[in-house]
């Protein structure tokens, strides 16, 4: 969709959108279930990058700690409990600018998704930049899903990232796909971002070809020591309004509300979940920032008469429609 026909349907009268999205997800979605994803940071803190959002970068002083990559062990061990808790994916998060073959950390993570792969969940991994190699070796293992956000525009990524460019999350992106691993893209609300800002990601986003497997849409979680610490705070209409539009725009993908949710109601994710977001993260941390409790999401689920979405661990990547360019547009 271009930014023109994502902004006619995102300014649309607030019920109206919420109509149109529900219609949409209703053609796509036959059941009334959202996916339970959690989350482990496996390796925490210390990373290269400036992103001013993140509590993880080396350039900040927010607290949060350099750490180790986790050992083999104490992955399976959180991925099993994972599991045994009801979630139908495993997402495994490292800060670091990107990984390269051949080297041990990249062997060891690895090993971690050879091991992961075999517990019956969908395998996702957020490394950072990857070549072409190193995401065939990522899905040889056993991934499913690579997630690599874009966050924001193409225009305002300048604003708030300096040591990495929006064109290298495209190429990543593009390697992720070629691979054959299904891509998990989405972005922050609350960078200080203007709604066109938003709308521009999204036109990127619903024009990979094949669109996104799922599109995570986070709020800002202010982190102290960050450049955004003091940000104001996203309003729910402005996230309700957002995930309705990739509802629209990308229908078959999961909409996954992600970073954000400690600051919501329970009727505030009502509303999401109305709209079309059909996936949470699960569990009490995200990477470093907080999350709702396990038992309030399942309280809340039933509340909704909306069920966890059963296993699905042989997931195939969305396939490209022929004719479509299959480099993702940029300025387009
Ligand atoms: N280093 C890898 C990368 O940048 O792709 C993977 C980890 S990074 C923490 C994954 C995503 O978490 C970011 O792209 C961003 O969307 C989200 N995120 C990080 N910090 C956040 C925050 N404070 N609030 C909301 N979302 C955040
Ligand atoms: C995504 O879009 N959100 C998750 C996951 N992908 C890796 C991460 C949210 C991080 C929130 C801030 C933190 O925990 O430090
Ligand atoms: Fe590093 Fe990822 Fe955080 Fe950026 S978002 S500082 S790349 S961990």
């Amino acid at each position: 969709m271009d930014f023109q026909e994502l902004s006619k349907i995102y300014h649309q009268p607030f019920f109206s959108l919420l109509k149109q999205a529900r219609a949409v997800h209703e053609d796509h979605w036959e059941k009334e279930e959202v996916q339970l994803c959690t989350l482990l940071s496996i390796k925490t803190g210390g990373c290269s990058e400036d992103c001013s959002y993140c509590a993880q970068s080396a350039r900040y002083s927010s607290g949060v700690e350099a750490e180790k990559l986790l050992g083999l062990d104490c992955v399976i061990e959180r991925a099993q409990a994972a599991r045994d808790g009801g979630s139908t994916r495993f997402c495994m998060g490292a800060a670091w600018k990107g990984v390269r073959g051949g080297t041990k950390r990249f062997e060891d993570v690895l090993e971690i998704v050879r091991e992961v792969s075999k517990l019956g969940m969908e395998v996702c991994v957020t490394l950072g930049e990857l070549g072409a190699e190193e995401a065939e070796q990522l899905k040889e293992a056993g991934v499913t899903a690579y997630n690599h956000n874009l966050d924001t525009s193409p225009e305002h990524y300048p604003k708030i990232v300096s040591t990495h460019t929006f064109q290298d999350r495209l190429n990543t992106i593009r390697h992720v796909q070629d691979a054959g691993m299904s891509v998990c893209c989405g972005g922050i609300l609350g960078l200080g971002e203007t709604v066109d800002d938003r709308l521009r990601m999204l036109e990127v986003i619903s024009n990979f070809n094949p669109q996104p497997e799922s599109v995570p849409i986070n709020s800002l979680m202010p982190m102290p020591g960050t450049p955004l610490a003091e940000s104001d705070p996203v309003t729910v209409f402005d996230v309700v309004r957002m995930i309705a539009t990739v509802r629209v725009a990308v229908p078959k993908a999961k909409v996954r509300l992600s970073a954000g949710r400690t600051h919501f109601s329970d009727e505030a994710q009502a509303l999401c979940f109305f709209a079309g977001a059909n996936s949470v993260f699960y569990g009490d941390k995200l990477l470093t920032a907080g999350n709702p409790a396990m038992q309030a999401d399942l309280d809340l689920l039933e509340k909704l008469d909306l069920s966890p979405q059963a296993p699905n661990p042989s997931m195939e990547a969305p396939v490209s429609t022929p004719d479509v360019p299959l480099e993702p547009v940029l300025g387009a």
